[in-house]
């Protein structure tokens, strides 16, 4: 089984060079590959699937053309967690839970699951992710929806700039926790935006997937051989 995954793109409407390279990417790796997976936080913000933007009808496009010729598979990360169901049937992608379990005991995260020490981020996400929350958001004006992503963005690097590099980790305990489960050989995670692989002595191994920042990370599976990459996001993507 070949397959690429990736994490953590913030796509927005202000950055066309990423915006291109996501396009290149999947126009790519959807001739070549069986599957796609993208592991949360496509977006920046996700305002719902209403979005009448430039920017929200492109990607749906771009994502529509590529599930064509390959699977793609997308999870909820804390930036696109209103990727909603009309979303998923007009580009013609599959929504997957967190935690998905693929065969050879590959697990699949956003990985934010494992930072349990971020209290404040953990009790913050309880709020976001209850339906009462979400159905009151969503009848608001997309105008004011806009807003409150703004706001809510300016917030979170403002909290973030002033937290423990180690609370925005994943926590050790949680990850020991996964690599007991008998059947996880492999976790593949994003969101911390720590890139890298970790090899432990049993033979279990994390995949820290990296953010489309300075270059566009890229873990490729060729059966069980897994390969964590980063290309150039100035230059046109090809193979
Ligand atoms: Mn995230």
């Amino acid at each position: 089984m070949r397959r690429a995954f990736i994490s953590d793109l913030h796509l927005d409407q202000t950055d066309e060079d990423r915006f291109s390279r996501f396009q290149e990417f999947l126009n790519v790796e959807s001739d070549r590959l069986e599957e796609i997976y993208i592991l949360g936080d496509l977006v920046e913000s996700w305002i719902g699937d209403d979005d009448d933007s430039e920017f929200a009808r492109r990607l749906i496009e771009t994502i529509g053309r590529a599930s064509k010729k390959s699977a793609l598979f997308i999870m909820h990360g804390n930036r696109d967690f209103l990727l909603g169901s009309s979303f998923f049937s007009e580009t013609g992608s599959t929504l997957i839970p967190d935690s998905t379990q693929l065969e050879g005991g590959l697990l699949l995260s956003h990985g934010d699951c494992y930072c349990i020490d971020d209290h404040d981020y953990q009790e913050m996400k309880i709020l976001l992710r209850s339906e009462d929350w979400q159905r009151e958001f969503l009848s608001q004006s997309l105008e004011n929806r806009r807003e409150f992503g703004k706001k809510i963005r300016k917030e979170s690097q403002a909290s973030n700039a002033t937290k423990a590099e180690s609370i925005m980790d994943v926590s050790t305990s949680a990850i020991e926790e996964v690599k007991n489960r008998k059947d996880i050989t492999v976790v593949i995670h994003g969101h911390t935006h720590r890139p890298g692989i970790e090899k432990h002595d049993d033979g279990f191994t994390r995949i820290t997937l990296g953010p489309w920042e300075r270059c566009g990370w890229v873990c490729y599976q060729d059966d069980s051989e897994f390969k964590l990459s980063c290309f150039n996001l100035q230059d046109r993507y090809e193979i």
